[in-house]
């Protein structure tokens, strides 16, 4: 960890390149030989969009695109509440980020096709009264209802997704969080003889995310185990991920072992690796760059050109409320 955070600041302002190196397609691997990086060296900086050849840097100026969705008369395609088309099947399940597997998102869906996900159980505890473990029976029986939600990443795309689960509101409440907890706190699953990236030494194993405990116990807190009505392929973090629309894609956690009540706010992974660049509450927030990126707008997988990123990801209506009287400046 010394090492990696001695080596942050460094990668970092090497890796910020002119909009005209992007503009001729260079590969990823070209761009860090150019920077003089190995490729291990560049995985702490891995997400950004400045470490990947498919996006464009914060200087550009985007050509933004109204955020209004792409007209659908087909009835037979899925789309969220905002009348925005799911994105397909192939681009949600062939470009990821999962660096237990891959920091290369379109080598995630090969890396995983073999992790095994059955049997599985998430032992849930901690500050409840009625600590349980779940198997996948138990999970089933929590329920499968649709949700069609934005996953907006911290490196500035989206996706639109139709995921497959239940409310994590209906796990919490059969496990009796006692009064004394005041977040969640979420562990993927670390297996290094499965998942090759775990021994990379850049990040504090295993993946960790926390929750405070009214955000896991809002509705549109999601436990997902499908994904267009089948069930969730491993790059997508099968059997068991989280999906909070209105923060940042990384807060998502897959890949779920276990979750613990507790009364002390979580350090999530991304957090004890860039503290200044990914907080706590990562909220999407359009008035508020990332270091080293606007997050102003973003790009649609799918789509050309850019459209503008919402407050809240878009459910400010719905979540806004728990973050009544705080500096989200400040609290990022
Ligand atoms: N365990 C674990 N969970 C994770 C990640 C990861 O690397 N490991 N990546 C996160 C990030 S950065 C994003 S954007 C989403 C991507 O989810 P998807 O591949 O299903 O689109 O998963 C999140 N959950
Ligand atoms: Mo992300």
């Amino acid at each position: 960890m010394a090492r990696a955070r001695l080596l942050l600041p460094r990668i970092s302002s090497s890796l910020i390149t002119p909009e005209s190196v992007y503009s001729t397609h260079l590969s990823r691997r070209k761009l860090l030989r150019l920077a003089g990086l190995s490729a291990s060296a560049a995985a702490l900086a891995a997400c950004s969009p400045a470490a990947t050849s498919s996006t464009v840097t914060p200087t550009a100026a985007p050509s933004l695109s109204p955020s209004q969705p792409r007209p659908t008369s087909d009835p037979s395609i899925k789309a969220d509440e905002f009348g925005a088309p799911a994105n397909t099947w192939d681009e949600i399940t062939t470009y990821n980020n999962y660096y237990e597997f891959s920091t290369d998102k379109e080598a995630v869906a090969e890396i995983a096709k073999d992790f095994k996900t059955n049997p599985w159980t998430v032992t849930v505890g901690g500050l409840v009264d009625k600590p349980r473990t779940f198997d996948l029976d138990d999970l089933r029986r929590l329920g499968s209802e649709e949700r069609i939600y934005r996953l907006r990443c911290v490196e500035a795309w989206s996706m639109v997704i139709p995921w497959m689960g239940f409310p994590l509101h209906r796990m919490l409440k059969e496990v009796q969080p006692s009064s004394k907890a005041r977040f969640v706190r979420f562990e993927s699953a670390m297996d290094a003889a499965q998942m090759p990236g775990v021994s990379s030494p850049f990040y504090t194993w295993p993946y960790v995310e926390g929750l405070r405990l009214d955000e896991a116990m809002h509705d549109l807190t999601f436990m997902v185990t499908g994904l267009y009505g089948k069930p969730l392929p491993n790059q997508n973090g099968a059997p068991l991920r989280l999906a909070v629309p209105w923060k940042y894609g990384f807060k998502s956690i897959k890949a779920i072992v276990k979750i613990d009540l507790v009364e002390t706010q979580p350090v999530s992974l991304w957090s004890a690796a860039a503290p200044y660049e990914y907080g706590f509450y990562s909220n999407v927030n359009p008035d508020r760059a990332h270091p080293r990126w606007s997050q102003a707008t973003e790009r649609r997988i799918g789509e050309f050109g850019r459209r503008a990123t919402l407050p809240f990801n878009g459910y400010a209506d719905q979540v806004s409320a728990l973050y009544a009287g705080m500096d989200l400046y400040a609290n990022y």
